[in-house]
């Protein structure tokens, strides 16, 4: 490949006059922005461990009161973006919540997509358009793009999840906003029990639900059941992985992240297709490490990391029993925009 001219090579008076005229040359960055091969990922192998982040919370908790934080969350940034650019990956912000006894956050709603994975404490709740979502460790809860949501928590422990939004993305597109709104009244029933049998939907006089999301929350216990159902008949070797979807259409749950879980038997290492996506790992139970291209985490229950899209990824189980793995990737927002790899 031919090495191109650089800024430098130009007399610094025709640089002048392109600045002037705000144009500039496309040479001296076309391998920048068309690097050979592959792209060239500012999204660094990054972890962040439970261990480290939850003290730091808690002292949060003790330093900034809910009314003067609205949100009071640590933001798992990357390195490699700038941690004031508050991206996990390019399209990925990840953000430790921790929400007290007694405490509320107000509703918003906002162009952002979100969802919450629970990953400690009982007694809090997210009100979604309508619908008392309780949160409990493993479980994921949408509050997808326009709809209204808050947080509320009645028991006695502080409770903690993990927010995955689609905000740099979002916010990229200069889309990003927010609402604030008055609590709402509980209105709706509880989607997750409408949708808990694969295979048949609620069809009242013939008809199907024309929401464009049905199902709000994800309990784990429902979650984990399906991959040991499926654990129990997949030979040995054979992946067991379950996707969120929306369970009328079968397509991805949100229309810019894509996520699912992940079991890893006792024993089992598993290498991950090379796709262009980047990810995001969260342990919910066990231990695993992850290798991303060469550099190795340990993850135990309630760490995260994140990998660029294109790295090759394995996953090791290092508990005695299965470990099961959260994944957040960038697939659905790939997809839609034609850009979607996968080299095997
Ligand atoms: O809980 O609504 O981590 O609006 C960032 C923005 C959480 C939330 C975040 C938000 C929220």
């Amino acid at each position: 490949m031919e090495t191109l001219g650089t800024l430098e090579d130009l007399p610094l008076d025709y640089r002048e006059a392109l600045t002037a005229r705000n144009l500039v040359p496309l040479w001296p960055s076309l391998r920048a922005v068309l690097p050979p091969g592959r792209p060239a990922s500012k999204t660094r192998p990054t972890q962040w461990t439970y261990a480290e982040l939850k003290p730091l919370l808690l002292q949060a908790g003790e330093l900034t009161p809910i009314e003067k934080a609205e949100r009071r969350v640590l933001v798992l940034a990357n390195p490699g973006h700038g941690l004031e650019k508050m991206q996990a990956s390019a399209s990925i912000y990840l953000g430790m919540q921790l929400l007290l006894p007694g405490e509320w956050a107000p509703a918003h709603r906002h162009t952002p997509n979100a969802v919450r994975m629970i990953v400690e404490g009982e007694g809090a709740y997210t009100t979604v358009d309508g619908e008392k979502c309780p949160m409990s460790r493993g479980d994921l809860i949408l509050t997808p793009t326009g709809l209204w949501h808050e947080h509320g928590h009645d028991g006695t422990a502080p409770v903690v999840w993990l927010d995955v939004l689609d905000l740099p993305l979002v916010y990229y597109m200069e889309a990003s906003y927010v609402t604030e709104g008055e609590a709402q009244t509980v209105t709706a029933e509880a989607s997750e029990r409408a949708y808990a049998r694969g295979g048949v939907l609620p069809t009242p006089m013939f008809n199907r639900s024309g929401r464009r999301y049905p199902m709000l929350r994800y309990p784990w216990q429902e979650v984990r059941a399906a991959l040991e159902a499926q654990a129990a008949d997949a030979p040995a070797g054979r992946p067991v992985q379950v996707s969120y979807v929306n369970p009328e259409t079968g397509d991805d749950c949100q229309n810019i992240l894509g996520y699912s879980a992940l079991m890893l038997r006792p024993g089992e290492t598993l290498r991950l297709p090379v796709r262009s996506p980047a990810m995001v790992f969260h342990l919910i139970e066990g231990a695993a490490g992850v290798d991303v291209e060469g550099t190795a985490f340990e993850l135990a229950e309630a760490d995260t990391c994140c990998a660029p899209g294109y790295a090759p990824v394995t996953l090791i189980n290092r508990a005695d029993g299965p470990s099961f793995v959260f994944i957040a990737d960038e697939a659905p927002l790939q997809k839609k925009l034609g850009v979607y790899e996968c080299r095997g």
